[in-house]
């Protein structure tokens, strides 16, 4: 395989008045496109180039640390927070669309400024995203602005992979003891477009993702701390609160609570308070509006301050697992 290196000075990136110097002037000169080449590359290279790195980083997270499910706000502010206090652990995320960001395009209806009330505008600040200091809240002149930045910094990470367009369709769960506790060891994966078609085809079987600390019997490898899933997949939809529905049907003996009526003032602190760890199924936690849909607490509407903490809050625990 040959490549061909094309060197690019920075510097060159700066357009000035007069003269207009830009990243290509060594290639393309003066005004003159005319003669303007890309580099030479085979289709199949092109094919292999994706496809291998698919592949190996399938290969790569079959078992992971972390495995967050959905790419919104909270689950992309707890990715945030978790790969970059430990870069030693792999963290997956499972995102059914083919866009990552879930509702965090938008501030509220078709509008674009995001609000958050403080103290979560210190998250924008550990992210570099400029905000309008409003007193008690704080003002992001587009919502895209918060979720590209924090989607980009997450995607830095060499310890994160994002598989989008992938749906989560089930979980993986073990016996947890004698005493028919059942524990999560994993979760089941699907073309987001096999999941949604099922009844119309011939049984596609879907694939798996592992959680760490499992032996080949299926038990615990009691040497290794064992991985977490954090699922944020929001509040109930066609896809949403997915594993809330899932878990109470597998531990039995709960219900999912369903969201309440909008009251900004009491839903966003207690969307916080309720994230974190689920007590009725082993290394499952919850972030987000899946938080509020699970619990039964209010919605807090076009406010965004509880997604980017309850995240937080969630990775702190999980940051505490890993580290106990
Ligand atoms: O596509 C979903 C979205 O990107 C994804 N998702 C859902 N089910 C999934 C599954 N497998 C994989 N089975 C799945 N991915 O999860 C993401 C959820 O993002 P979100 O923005 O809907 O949830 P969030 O809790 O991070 O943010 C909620 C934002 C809201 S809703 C609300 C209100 O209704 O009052 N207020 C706020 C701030």
């Amino acid at each position: 395989m040959s490549t061909t290196q094309t060197t690019i000075e920075t510097s060159q990136l700066n357009l000035t008045g007069g003269t207009i110097r830009h990243a290509l002037s060594d290639v393309v000169k003066a005004d003159d496109w005319s003669d303007f080449k890309f580099t030479p590359i085979r289709e199949s290279t092109v094919s292999r180039a994706m496809t291998s790195r698919y592949f190996q980083d399938m290969d790569k997270y079959a078992v992971a640390d972390v495995i967050i499910i959905g790419a919104g706000s909270s689950g992309l502010s707890a990715a945030y927070v978790i790969c970059k206090n430990r870069p030693d652990l792999k963290v997956v995320c499972i995102e059914s669309n083919v866009s990552p960001g879930g509702g965090a395009w938008l501030g509220g209806q078709l509008f674009s400024a995001m609000i958050m009330r403080k103290p979560a505008h210190l998250f924008l600040d550990e992210v570099n995203v400029p905000y309008e200091d409003e007193g008690d809240y704080v003002v992001v002149k587009h919502a895209a602005l918060f979720t590209s930045t924090v989607l980009s910094e997450v995607l830095k990470f060499p310890n994160f992979k994002l598989f989008n367009a992938t749906a989560v369709e089930d979980l993986v769960t073990r016996p947890a003891g004698d005493n028919g506790e059942v524990t999560a060891a994993g979760v089941v994966t699907n073309w987001t477009l096999v999941t949604m078609n099922h009844d119309n085809q011939s049984c596609m079987d879907p694939n798996v993702i592992e959680l760490a600390g499992y032996q080949n019997d299926g038990s615990r490898d009691t040497s290794a701390k064992h991985g977490v899933i954090l699922s944020t997949t929001g509040h109930d939809g066609p896809f949403g609160a997915f594993t809330a529905k899932r878990i109470v049907q597998i531990d039995g003996n709960q219900k999912v609570a369903g969201m309440k009526g909008l009251d900004m003032n009491h839903a966003e602190a207690a969307v916080v308070k309720f994230s974190g760890e689920y007590k009725g199924v082993g290394n499952v936690y919850f972030a987000g509006m899946e938080s509020a849909t699970l619990h039964g607490l209010n919605r807090m509407g076009p406010t965004f301050g509880a997604m980017a903490v309850s995240g937080i809050k969630a990775a702190d625990e999980i940051l505490k697992h890993f580290s106990e």
